[in-house]
């Protein structure tokens, strides 16, 4: 058994042992690895989870810039409304179509106790009436808070209304804060009504002979344009991103495109999947995190299509970029060289990035994932065993038929086995803990005092996390880098990118002001006070 995690697990009671020790495995112990993951948390363990609407509203519809989206709740809800992720976008024309940016605007409906009492209904009709008549958006989505769900509006009819009243697109999301056991059923509810009514709206066909979507970039930092630069720069079209910098114009047009990239597969793969039932769109796995990274994805593309000329222009993008960016990264490795992370954050990125950590010679010695699902940790083959429970059972879970009109067979069979030979990941991605080394710790819902006792323990150089945990650790001393809004900078994505992490790293190793800092209580008694009560 590891040391490690026992040094942790033991010093709970027995019933919260027996829940936590199947969130937590050190790789390799297991035959094979097994984990208990998209779980209920322990109540009153301070999670890092998220909610369902935070998944819906925030995560995979938020970055839609052309979108009004109403925040149907309490104003508090409202904050996901405001660039609280980074999620980069800009207003643009494609083909004579503008998409606008609604972005930096705040839309909710402000429910106040009058409305939870008499019902909110009237509210958001108004709310609708106000947001047409300032911004006329042609798409408009309402999304649920928790007393939604508990009173009973029917956000549903109020958008088919809207539909009539205005002509425009306008769509529902019963994301109630309460639903599953985190921000992922968020994803899955988000992911059922954008394919039911958004995909597949449009005409426009795709101009360039190779076209793809990207999935699951939500254009943090920059992230996503850094992404389809490398991408024009091969000669591939770019139809839509899901969702990061995207608009609902373009997304409307996204089953005309050639094949699916995945980059976040935990938020986007119902979509994915469903693209390939409805559409006959084959999906493959990429991440453009990391330089050996990006290389091997963009060279399953040029694989996936089998152009010799379009592998040719490829591989000269990759020797460009790279000689762009060579000098510095060996700089940075030589710097970075043998350093250990620990890495905690949603659903991918803490697999994603041990590929880039690995590039300057950083190993990772602990991972941990907010709402991932078993295939994230174990891999896609894992999905048969995963038994569904009463919260999973509670998201709809649709099933989509071939579209008589766009359903088109992408890949022969001969194609097909030729790609598979190839290695190249084709509805497929591999769990994180495939890539770790062996002994290295994973820990699935994570939480405050697991964390801070890891940190105890293993003593990573560097913390990477987010905002509610980072700062914990960066007053201990551990240098603390927030890997989903990047701490302002970006974007990390693509081989500049690369570059720009890697010199974040090495600013933060070079002023380590949190470590010569000590407490004051250590040294001067700054509370006293006596015990009361007794004679
Ligand atoms: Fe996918 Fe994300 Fe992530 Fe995620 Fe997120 Fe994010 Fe994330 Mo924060 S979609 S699962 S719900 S890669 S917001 S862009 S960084 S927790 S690891």
């Amino acid at each position: 058994m590891s040391k490690v995690r026992d040094e942790v697990l033991d010093q709970y009671n027995a019933r919260i042992y027996k829940n936590r020790k199947e969130h937590i495995l050190s790789v390799g112990e297991g035959n094979p690895d097994i984990i208990t993951a998209n779980t209920r948390t322990i109540p009153g363990i301070i999670t890092q989870r998220g909610c369902c609407y935070a998944g819906c509203k925030g995560v995979v519809l938020g970055p839609i810039k052309d979108a009004v989206i109403i925040t149907h709740g309490p104003i508090g809800c409202a904050f996901y409304t405001w660039g609280t992720r980074r999620s980069k976008a800009q207003a643009d024309e494609r083909d004579g179509e503008k998409a606008d940016n609604y972005l930096e605007y705040c839309f909710s409906t402000d429910m106040q106790e009058t409305d939870i009492v008499f019902g909110g209904e009237k509210k958001l009709k108004q709310s609708i009436v106000e947001a047409m008549h300032l911004f006329s958006p042609s798409a408009l989505f309402i999304c649920s808070t928790c007393p939604v769900g508990l009173i009973g509006d029917d956000v549903q009819a109020v958008a088919r209304w809207a539909e009539e009243e205005y002509g425009i697109t306008c769509i529902g999301f019963s994301c109630e804060g309460y639903k599953g056991v985190s921000q992922s059923a968020g994803h899955h509810i988000a992911n059922n009504q954008v394919i039911k009514y958004i995909i597949g709206t449009g005409d426009k066909a795709p101009k360039g002979k190779y076209s793809v979507n990207i999935l699951g970039e939500y254009n943090i930092g920059g992230d996503g344009w850094e992404v389809e630069k490398i991408l024009k720069r091969c000669g591939i079209e770019v139809v839509s991103v899901f969702t990061g910098g995207s608009s609902f114009r373009d997304i409307k047009n996204s089953h005309l495109a050639d094949l699916n990239l995945v980059q976040c597969n935990r938020s986007i793969n119902y979509i994915a999947d469903m693209m390939f039932e409805k559409y006959g769109i084959e999906w493959i796995k990429i991440n453009f995190i990391g330089i050996e990274s990006c290389k091997e994805s963009l060279r399953y593309i040029g694989e996936y299509f089998d152009d010799e000329n379009l592998k040719a222009r490829i591989e000269e993008v990759i020797a460009d970029e790279l000689t762009d960016v060579l000098e510095e990264m060996i700089y940075l490795k030589s710097k970075l060289k043998g350093k250990t992370a620990a890495l905690y954050v949603g659903g991918s990125r803490s697999h994603h990035y041990q590929k880039l950590l690995s590039d300057f010679g950083i190993s990772t010695i602990l991972a941990g994932y907010e709402f991932a699902h078993r295939d994230d940790y174990e891999g896609r083959a894992v999905l048969p065993d995963i038994k569904t429970d009463a919260d999973s059972k509670n998201i709809e879970s649709i099933s989509v038929e071939k579209d008589e009109k766009y359903y088109k067979v992408r890949l022969t069979e001969e194609q097909r086995s030729r790609i598979l030979e190839k290695g190249i990941p084709l509805k497929d991605y591999k769990g994180m803990m495939n890539d770790m080394d062996k002994g290295s710790i994973i820990c699935d819902d994570l939480n405050h005092f697991e964390t801070e006792e890891f940190l105890k323990i293993l003593k990573p150089d560097i913390f990477f996390s987010g905002i509610k945990d980072k700062f914990v650790a960066q007053k201990s001393g551990f240098l603390s880098r927030q890997l989903h809004s990047y701490d302002y900078s970006g974007p990390y994505a693509g081989f500049r990118g690369a570059v720009i992490f890697g010199q974040d790293l090495l600013m933060g190793l070079s002023t380590p002001a949190w470590s010569y800092i000590r407490a004051p209580w250590k040294s001067i008694p700054c509370i006293e006070g006596s015990l009361g009560g007794e004679e």
